[in-house]
């Protein structure tokens, strides 16, 4: 299983760079790597497994983060409406995205991220996105709030792009324009 041990942190050159496409039909080891990905934020979200294993409760969670460079990222929450996304996709790919933006009141983490980094991360409130799942089936996923922005934070992993490249240098609390604020 994966353990905080297996995530990689900041400074570790594989969160800067750009991933490769995974092959479709995806092959049955790039499914397991996906599926153990996936079990890492659901066993991280039970308190015993958490406590025994010492793991940090995640969302989401990017390939490059555990050292592997393909474009797979798997998702594990609740929506403000008890809507659970809980997916394992290949080759994710933002088809289209608003204009409007959000942003979480209370900034971003990541679990690569040992350090709190204060400001606000600027996304687009709603995103459609293309993937192929687990199962190796076509999805398109129309996402906003939350959940667009968990989605936003792991496909900038898969481009070598950390929350906090987002952030106002200047003023990192300065209101993003055009842009609703989300409470979590
Ligand atoms: C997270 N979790 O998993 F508002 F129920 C973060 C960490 C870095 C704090 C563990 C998180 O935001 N949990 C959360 C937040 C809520 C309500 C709630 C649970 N990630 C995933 C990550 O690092 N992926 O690479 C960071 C998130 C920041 C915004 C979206 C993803
Ligand atoms: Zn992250």
């Amino acid at each position: 299983m994966i353990t905080m041990d297996d995530i990689v942190r900041e400074g570790h050159p594989a969160l800067r760079k750009t991933t490769d496409e995974v092959s479709i039909p995806p092959q049955q080891e790039d499914k397991q790597i996906l599926e153990e990905m996936l079990e890492y934020l659901r066993n991280s979200q039970d308190d015993e497994i958490c406590d025994r294993y010492g793991l940090r409760p995640g969302v989401g969670l990017a390939a490059p983060q555990i050292n592997v460079l393909k474009r797979m990222l798997a998702v594990h929450f609740t929506d403000q409406n008890d809507r659970l996304y809980s997916y394992g996709l290949f080759n994710p790919k933002i088809i289209s995205h608003s204009v409007e933006r959000s942003y979480l009141t209370s900034g971003e983490g990541c679990l690569s991220v040992d350090r709190e980094v204060p400001g606000y991360v600027p996304r687009h409130r709603r995103i459609t996105i293309k993937a192929i799942d687990l199962e190796g089936q076509e999805v398109k996923l129309r996402l906003k709030d939350f959940a667009a922005i968990v989605f936003q934070h792991e496909i900038d992993h898969l481009n070598g792009v950390m929350f906090y490249d987002h952030i106002n240098q200047d003023n990192p609390f300065k209101e993003p324009e055009n842009a609703k604020p989300i409470d979590r």
